[in-house]
């Protein structure tokens, strides 16, 4: 049997009960996951389209022997457990995207990873520092620490006490 691999998901929540949100999500992420570190929960400015309420957003680590395909169809799957209606870009009650897959380079129609944006995004270069920041984007060829020193916009993150 293979390896398992050590993901790094990144989960949003900007609508309905947020904490709740991502408690539940993390539980139905560890029936099926072996979980490991899970970053402090920030309250984060929306980027992209700002006209919509704060996020909380939260960096866990996992092991697992799911393909990336099937790790999507699981956070895919849990999204929708959770009741999320909205589109990317729009407020909903749950988003998870995988954010690295060991130091694997997908890029199919349905999936790309690293994720496409987590270079340039402070909600998840803040929290995935916290637990990971000597790990290396295996595009970009820098550790999570060098690719937070030179992120440009790094306010609007609030780690909750
Ligand atoms: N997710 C987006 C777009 N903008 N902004 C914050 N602060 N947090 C998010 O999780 C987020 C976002 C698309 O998935
Ligand atoms: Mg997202
Ligand atoms: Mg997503």
């Amino acid at each position: 049997m293979t390896e398992a691999v050590t993901v790094y998901l990144g989960l949003g929540s900007n609508l309905g009960d947020r904490q709740a949100n991502l408690d539940k999500a993390l539980e139905f992420l560890s029936q099926r996951l072996r979980m490991g570190k899970i970053s402090s929960i920030y309250d984060t400015e929306p980027m992209g389209d700002s006209n919509q309420p704060r996020f909380l957003n939260l960096v866990c680590q996992a092991f697992t022997r799911l393909e990336p395909s099937a790790l999507l169809a699981l956070a895919q799957g849990i999204e929708r457990k959770l009741g999320r209606v909205g589109k990317s870009g729009k407020p909903r009650t749950l988003d998870i995207d995988i954010l690295l897959y060991g130091d694997q380079v997908v890029d199919t129609p349905e999936l790309v990873i690293p994720h496409p944006k987590m270079t340039e995004r402070a909600f998840v270069l803040i929290p995935l520092d916290e637990i990971a920041s000597d790990v290396v984007h295996p595009a970009a060829g820098k550790t999570v620490k060098e690719l937070l020193q030179n992120a440009t916009e790094k306010q609007g993150v609030l780690k909750l006490e």
